[in-house]
């Protein structure tokens, strides 16, 4: 029996507009990358939106939120994740004007959060740059884009102020290293960007970062501001001194992200680290002042551990969702080949937590499943043991490293209700407490129904961790 989670802490669910909201025409929203990218980021993209991306329906959160949230209070959630779409409010991105029908949306959605006493935990940019600003400024290697985020910002600060205490800047902004369209809304591909465009792209969403902390701090003054990582720690692969190090020159590259907006500087590791690859940021006039806007806290996604070894090419390489490594023989593995390591949660949040003393969010986790539903006393159900099993193992992790003398604010669990999946645009890969009936061939009812972890997440939340 575990009771270190403290009395206030932040239970609940995550979600990103993108994959969830569908409607991404109605209400004036302008398209973002995500509407031209049908398989995900496993696949290529096309010229113009397709009918065949499941996100144009997404799970209908669009028109059903008000019943999904009720749901979520019903598991007694505390906070509810959720991303607002930049393209709802500006549909290109780039206009002085807000569309009205957005912020409206938005209204509602907070609304019925705040009603059923949820915290909303607000993503600004979810993976969701706007398609204009992709094709006119090649995304974030503009430095433009700085000012069209600012205004954006600005704009939902002011009108959620009062509402919305907690925000997230860019979800796991280390990813524009392994997928620059998807972090960084950059159309040119991958193979044709140099180490230079993308840290210097990455640059630019650091100051956009650090802008949105000073500028929420002057508007509310009580909003608590977060950056969010996509949290990977990487094991040594043998105890081997070259190992060693090489697992820490990765856990430097990825600390980067984490180092600048939490310290507020690039930290002297980076001078190697970009010479190596050839990087020279460039620094405007008050960059190094604009960057000591830190973070208020630190979130993070995490569903696996990662292994590293100086000679790589001698192991079996891991799978995963947006960086690879080496296969950690130790560790089961998901359908889609995601290690799973319960521990190595414990492990970073005392990782991140020894380096920052800053409190952690835990913002996603969460085991990605083909489930099936069955019908057990007339009641349509899934009997989802594995999700309760990897999430109450996770759990109890964290509250160790509560008990190890980690500040954690909350837990989000990643996709609360089944969605479209990030990596694969698919819907079959569901991470949901709630089971939304919708196929990847876009057939379905959109019904809702209960898995069996659902009362298990509504038990845990009840007792504050003691029934783990
Ligand atoms: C993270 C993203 C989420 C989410 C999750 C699960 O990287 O922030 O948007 O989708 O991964 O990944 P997937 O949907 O590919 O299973």
């Amino acid at each position: 029996m575990l009771t270190s989670f403290p009395d206030n802490f932040l239970w609940g669910g995550a979600i990103a507009a993108n994959q969830c909201e569908g409607a991404y025409l109605e209400g004036g929203k302008g398209l973002s990358i995500q509407d031209i990218m049908p398989e995900g980021v496993v696949g290529s993209i096309s010229d113009e939106p397709l009918d065949s991306n499941l996100k144009l329906v997404g799970i209908d959160f669009y028109h059903r939120y008000a019943e999904d949230i009720r749901l979520f209070a019903e598991m007694g959630f505390k906070t509810l994740r959720f991303s607002i779409a930049w393209s709802r409010i500006f549909p290109n991105g780039d206009e002085s004007e807000p569309n009205e029908a957005g912020l409206e949306y938005y209204d509602r959605v907070i609304d019925e959060c705040l009603s059923h006493g949820i915290e909303p935990l607000v993503t600004l940019s979810h993976y969701e740059t706007p398609l204009h600003l992709a094709r006119k400024y090649d995304g974030w290697r503009s430095r433009k884009m700085v000012g069209f985020f600012e205004n954006y910002c600005r704009t939902v600060f002011e009108r959620y102020k009062g509402k919305v205490r907690y925000w997230l800047t860019f979800n796991e902004i280390n990813a524009i290293v392994h997928f620059p369209l998807m972090g960084g809304g950059i159309l040119t591909p991958k193979e044709e960007l140099s180490k230079q465009d993308i840290y210097q792209a990455a640059h630019h969403e650091f100051i956009a970062s650090a802008k949105a902390v000073k500028l929420a701090h002057e508007i509310m003054p009580d909003a608590r501001v977060g950056c969010m990582v996509l949290g990977v720690v990487n094991y040594p692969m043998t105890p081997a001194p070259d190992d060693m190090i090489a697992s820490m020159e990765r856990n430097s590259e990825l600390m980067l992200f984490t180092d600048v907006q939490v310290r507020g500087k690039y930290p002297t590791y980076s001078k190697k680290l970009f010479r190596d690859l050839g990087v020279k940021i460039v620094m405007e006039d008050g960059d190094s002042e604009l960057l000591e806007n830190t973070v208020d806290f630190i979130s993070f996604s995490y569903y696996m551990s990662k292994c590293t070894a100086s000679d790589i090419t001698r192991y079996e390489k891991g799978r995963g969702n947006l960086t690879s490594g080496v296969r950690n023989p130790y560790l089961p593995e998901t359908e889609w080949g995601w290690q799973i390591d319960p521990q190595g949660l414990r492990y970073l949040c005392n990782y991140y937590y020894d380096r920052y003393q800053k409190p952690l969010f835990v913002v996603e986790n969460g085991l990605g499943v083909v489930d099936v539903l069955v019908e057990e006393n007339g009641t349509i159900t899934v009997n989802d043991d594995y999700r309760i099993k990897y999430l109450n193992d996770h759990l109890i992790e964290l509250g160790k490293a509560i008990e190890d003398g980690v500040e954690v604010l909350g837990y989000t669990s990643w996709g609360c209700i089944d969605l479209v999946s990030a990596s694969t645009a698919e819907l079959s890969k569901r991470y949901g407490f709630i089971y939304v009936d919708r196929n990847n061939d876009g057939t379905g009812t959109l019904e809702r129904y209960k898995k069996k972890s659902f009362n298990w997440y509504k038990e845990v939340i009840s007792t504050n961790g003691a029934s783990l």
